[in-house]
């Protein structure tokens, strides 16, 4: 297994609309084993290919409290969805920052694991809000979109100016 790379905003690369996967093989399987290990890392409760540089239609989640719910979405579609609340967010590719969004609160699922299975299941709570969060990004948007051209510019000042100190 291999800890993976989490690109930052504003980095263009996760503005990329992700394609469908179409081969479930070995190096698909390997891919989806490295995201989990990158977000149980980092740590996070869920991760998009897009974070990691790959632009392939693949989320991975584990929204459970002994961390022991791994659950791998491939391809998915939210065939409905109700009601809307309104959660703190965070994500790996905007450390530091947790913002409010409005989201549907329960929704249906639709989607295929590392094998090409088709499933259906229902979420809600923070579940639900993990898998739209990280639907988002499988369509390059993040969740500073939902915020005010202000805030989110706030934000992309300080997290440029952050990394250009790393960088030294
Ligand atoms: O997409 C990501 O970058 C992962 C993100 C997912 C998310 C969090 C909160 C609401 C919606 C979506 C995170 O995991 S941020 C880290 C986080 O929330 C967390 C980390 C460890 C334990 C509990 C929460
Ligand atoms: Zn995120």
């Amino acid at each position: 297994m291999a800890l993976l790379n989490i690109l930052h905003f504003p980095d263009p690369r996760l503005r990329t609309v992700a394609k469908p996967v179409t081969e479930f093989d070995a190096e698909l399987r390997k891919l989806v084993s490295d995201m989990f290990e990158t977000m149980y890392e980092a740590p996070g409760i869920g991760l998009a290919a897009t974070q990691v540089d790959r632009h392939i239609r693949l989320l991975v989640l584990d929204v459970s409290e002994g961390r022991n719910r791994p659950r791998c979405l491939i391809n998915p579609e939210i065939i409905e969805a109700d009601g809307d609340e309104e959660m703190d967010e965070g994500c790996l590719s905007v450390p530091g920052y947790y913002e409010k969004v409005r989201r549907a609160e329960h929704i249906r699922v639709r989607a295929q694991d590392e094998n090409g299975q088709t499933s259906e299941f229902e979420a809600e709570g923070l579940e639900a809000v993990c898998i739209q969060h990280e639907m988002d990004h499988l369509e390059g948007k993040l969740f500073v979109d939902y915020l005010s051209n202000l805030k989110r510019n706030r934000i992309r000042s300080k997290l440029v100016k952050l990394q250009k100190q790393k960088a030294g």
